[in-house]
């Protein structure tokens, strides 16, 4: 199961995020926490809408809640270690000035955002210098051919690039393979912003966004005090207290989404009177692929698949007429899926 880590300084509103994503709340005193959280998607709202099932069913990501990097000597590696195990990372930055100090007495977006990436860099480079040290002492075996790759990494971490921007050719990766570098893993920058300042674009969070498009990181602003209380709220005072703050939806919703397509995930949906439900795939994957995430049987007895793409059953309003256009389409087990699609895979076990 893939998962995003919510990472970053004490203080910032990580649990606070991850309790408003997976309505579980971290038990105090615990180093980190980990649950589902549902994927928000109007396109299942739509097809709610349309088939009316008994139930909806949302794609869903795995979310683990890590402890806030504070200074001292083994903090750190406490750090690192919750971190290991994920995929990518959810990067919260206080931007909030609260009724609470920030743990390096100011509020400094920027200068939190360097900290954090800077302990991730430095972890991976002391695991290269201790590759390159081994490497060195061999002259022989597997040992002597990982040099140059380590090498290039050593140069392109001592610039402080993250190492998902260094090109590497697939013999490459298969030498480092193994190796865990935190700055490989994808990150979106999820700034918690003071309520006043949501839709505004003040000259630091211009200067921060720049810093992580340099490093190909999606960036969104959200206040996390904000999405609590919409979370608080029934359904139709949501929709007035979101029109009052001009926002089209919650930013909790729109950081899952990112965080879902980060993770190298797309959708596809199943349909009918009983259930309406989302699937998570990744970009790339197969109809027999997609089988096999709705159930095993139904990938071991895969005859072929009907599918029409959700862009065309929307614009046209029912199955039948996009049937009757010619849109749907039967396709084999090797079919790539695309965003979007609504499957029904006939199998036969
Ligand atoms: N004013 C304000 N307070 C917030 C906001 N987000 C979180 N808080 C408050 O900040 C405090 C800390 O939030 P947490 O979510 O526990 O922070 P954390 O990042 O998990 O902190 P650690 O687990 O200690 O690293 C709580 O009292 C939250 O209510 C915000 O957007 N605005
Ligand atoms: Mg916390």
């Amino acid at each position: 199961m893939l998962t995003c880590g919510i990472v970053g300084l004490p203080l910032a509103g990580k649990t606070t995020l991850f309790s408003l994503l997976t309505g579980q709340h971290t038990p105090e005193g615990r180093q980190s926490a980990t649950a589902m959280a549902n994927v928000p998607d109007p396109r299942l709202d739509t097809l709610t809408a349309m088939y009316k099932p008994r139930r909806t069913v949302y794609g869903q990501i795995q979310v683990t809640d890590i402890a806030g990097l504070s200074q001292g000597s083994g903090k750190s590696a406490v750090f690192l270690d919750a971190i290991r195990p994920v995929d990518t990372l959810i990067h919260v930055i206080r931007a909030f000035t609260g009724d609470f100090p920030h743990p390096l007495g100011s509020i400094d977006p920027m200068r939190d955002f360097d900290i954090v990436n800077h302990e991730l860099l430095l972890a991976d480079l002391a695991l290269v210098e201790t590759r390159l040290e081994r490497a060195e002492k061999s002259n022989k075996g597997p040992g002597k051919a990982q040099r140059p790759v380590l090498e290039k990494c050593l140069a392109h971490l001592l610039e402080e690039k993250p190492m998902s921007l260094l090109d590497l050719t697939g013999e490459e990766r298969e030498l480092l393979q193994g190796l865990v570098f935190f700055t490989a893993k994808p990150q979106l920058v999820a700034v918690n912003i003071d309520e006043e300042d949501l839709g505004a674009e003040p000259p630091w969070l211009q200067r921060i966004a720049a810093a992580a498009r340099d490093k190909g990181w999606p960036l969104l602003t959200l206040s996390v005090r904000i999405e609590q209380e919409i979370s608080q709220l029934g359904p139709e005072e949501q929709k007035s207290f979101m029109e009052e703050l001009n926002i089209a939806e919650p930013g909790t919703a729109l950081l899952a989404r990112e965080a879902y397509s980060l993770l190298g995930l797309q959708t596809f949906f199943t349909t009918g009177q009983d259930e309406v439900r989302a699937w998570a795939i990744k970009k790339g994957g197969t109809a027999l692929d997609a089988a096999r995430t709705i159930h095993s049987d139904m990938a071991r007895g895969f005859i072929r698949a009907d599918v029409i793409s959700y862009a065309d059953l929307a614009a046209l309003g029912s199955e039948a007429a996009v049937k009757e256009k010619g849109l749907a389409r039967l396709v084999g087990k090797d079919y790539i899926v695309q965003d979007g699609d609504i499957l029904r895979i006939r199998f036969n076990v």
